[in-house]
């Protein structure tokens, strides 16, 4: 499997990143053809799937269906170790690090591991950052973690500086589903600057200028959610 190195060709050649992400909670699989088409007619580059909630029983399925449409890879973006499916492609296997909560550092993590070690999932190291998106994300309330405050990009910088030492692959600077405030560019810059390892940023990003802009920032990826489930034209205004 080459996913990683996928991303990493990528950097190196400077090629932006774009993933869709895909909530199953709030997609049927009769909705999941008619999104996987209209993806296929993006720019989108990868599908993430996961939710903070979710625990349905579709997931294979469901996966199994975009694969198919788009012929893009699939990465789970996990809330729980329920939300993993051999179906999909590779895993973000997070660490929520701007958290202080030891069970998304480490508990749902062993928890997975039977899962996985039987799996042919791509399986990258992820540090995960919640940054105050300037309202409550599903995130926030399902982790019980304090976000990082948009301000304070020293200890956004810090810790994703110390996510790299630690042997992650990917930073994941993340404001929350819905967020109301995308992180700041200014963050995504400092942080992009001084980590070597690719930068994926998303959460309340919903005009296709700003993902530019994010971008320019220094972002690798960037992770529409909320836009696209809104407007499934979103990419092609
Ligand atoms: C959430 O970063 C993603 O985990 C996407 O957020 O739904 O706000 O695009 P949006």
């Amino acid at each position: 499997q080459n996913l990683y190195s996928n991303i990493l060709l990528a950097k190196k050649n400077r090629q932006k990143l774009l993933a869709v992400l895909i909530d199953p909670e709030k997609v049927s699989i009769e909705q999941a053809v008619v999104l996987g088409e209209k993806i296929k007619k993006s720019p989108a580059t990868h599908i993430f799937v996961g939710g903070s909630t979710f625990n349905g029983t579709h997931l294979d399925e469901l996966i199994s269906v975009i694969k198919t449409t788009t012929q893009l890879p699939v990465l789970i973006f996990p809330g729980h170790p329920s939300q993993i499916s051999n179906e999909a492609d590779g895993i973000l296997f997070l660490s929520l690090l701007s958290g202080r909560n030891p069970e998304y550092l480490i508990e749902h993590h062993i928890n997975s591991v039977d899962i996985l070690a039987k799996s042919n999932l791509e399986i990258i190291p992820t540090g995960y950052l919640l940054i105050d998106g300037g309202k409550e994300t599903a995130v926030q309330r399902v982790s019980q973690t304090q976000p990082i405050e948009q301000n304070n990009i020293e200890l956004a910088y810090k810790t994703a500086k110390a996510g790299e030492f630690l042997g992650k692959k990917l930073i994941y600077l993340e404001a929350g589903s819905g967020a109301n405030q995308h992180v700041s560019l200014e963050m995504i810059r400092y942080v992009a600057q001084n980590i070597e390892i690719p930068l994926i940023v998303g959460g309340g990003i919903r005009f296709m200028k700003t993902i530019q802009e994010v971008y320019n920032a220094g972002a690798d990826l960037v992770v529409i959610g909320t836009a696209f489930e809104n407007d499934s034209n979103f990419f092609s205004l």
